[in-house]
């Protein structure tokens, strides 16, 4: 099987710069071998040395963990040795995502940006359609400090299983490509309810988190037109859990009005994820609103941002691992450590 290593390295560099307090990320096969790597470029040190250091540091625990890993057990993990945290990801049937970060490293700030990249390393080694770049995704603030425990341990990370039901609204202006998402997502279509009074329509969708065994039920709220919307608002957005709210990159007014969405998610009085998506990347000439300024915004917000074309279906599932992630994390509170 032939591997794409350009998209590879170009993931794992963006992986790096993206997440705080990252020296250097590996993919590795169930052998221990290494299929692509980055380090973190630092002005002063060479980053050659840097590298063997790590493989020198990495290599001990990776045979330990292909061990684990070849019985289909492993999921994730992490080590933390006298310098470095190291966190192993499950990605693809056989690969491992390798992530070296600080010593002083918070393991919740690391996880989101890994589970995401350990996602689109699966999609590059299936030739599945992949933008090989990591969103911005926004921490959350109540996020719990885990100390390193230098104990020379091998601990896997369990998030304890279960069924979880949640309802996630849809938001942002007429035709930015709501529908299209959403369809693109849950492609079952028959798998749709309509409430006449609401306005809206609600899909349902498995989805399994990533190595775990978690499932979320999402019900999608998706508005059937957006005339009726103003005067049922209140029960559209009630008890959501997530949201997205999407804006055109190709109508600067649909971005303007992200602020008043975003306004509707205030009145439901406690705080839920909530993912910012600028839609129709592939209309590249006609792009008005660039990655820098929504990004910009979605800090202000306190939002995650993230660019899809629903259309030809980039970045699309993305989202709502991202969601999910912080859905399944909240309501677990903590995940659990355990030995190896
Ligand atoms: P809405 O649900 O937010 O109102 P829709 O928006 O999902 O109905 O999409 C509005 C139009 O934009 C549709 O075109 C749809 O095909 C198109 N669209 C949605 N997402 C994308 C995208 O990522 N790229 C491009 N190029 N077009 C997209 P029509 O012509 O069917 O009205
Ligand atoms: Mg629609």
């Amino acid at each position: 099987m032939a591997v794409d290593t350009k998209k590879l390295d170009e993931l794992l560099e963006s992986y790096i710069t993206r997440t705080p307090n990252l020296i250097s990320a590996l993919v590795v096969d169930r052998d221990g071998l290494v299929i692509a790597s980055k380090v973190k470029k630092k002005k002063s040190s060479v980053d050659e040395d840097l590298l063997s250091g790590i493989s020198a540091i990495v290599e001990p625990i990776l045979k330990k963990i292909t061990t684990e890993f070849n019985t289909g057990l492993f999921g994730s993990g992490t080590f933390d040795t006298d310098n470095y945290r190291l966190v192993f990801l499950e990605a693809g049937e056989l690969t491992l995502l390798v992530t070296v970060a600080d010593f002083y490293a918070n393991l919740d700030d690391i996880f989101p940006y890994a589970y995401l990249c350990a996602e689109k390393i699966t999609r590059i080694l299936d030739n599945r359609t992949v933008i090989s770049k990591i969103p911005m995704i926004q921490l959350g603030k109540a996020r719990k400090e885990m100390e390193p425990e230098r104990d020379g341990k091998l601990k896997q990370i369990k998030i304890e299983s279960g069924d979880y039901i949640f309802k996630l609204v849809l938001a942002g202006d007429g035709a930015v490509g709501k529908t299209t998402l959403v369809q693109k997502f849950v492609e079952e279509k028959f798998n749709e309810d309509y409430i006449a009074t609401i306005g809206a329509n609600i899909m349902k969708k498995e989805y399994k988190l990533r190595g775990e065994n978690v499932v979320c039920n999402f019900s999608i709220w998706d508005l059937a037109g957006q005339d009726l919307f103003k005067r049922t608002r209140k029960s559209y957005f009630s008890n959501a859990s997530a949201g997205i709210i999407v804006f055109d990159v190709t109508r600067r007014e649909t971005f303007e009005h992200v602020n008043s969405w975003m306004a509707e998610f205030k009145n439901i009085g406690k705080p839920i994820p909530i993912v910012l998506v600028g839609n129709k990347i592939d209309l590249e000439e006609q792009r008005i609103v660039n990655p820098e300024e929504a990004e910009t915004l979605a800090k202000e917000l306190n939002l995650s941002y993230i660019e899809t074309s629903a259309k030809e279906g980039q970045n699309v599932e993305e989202v709502f691992e991202m969601l999910a992630f912080f859905l399944v994390k909240n309501n677990f509170s903590q995940m659990e450590e355990l030995e190896v």
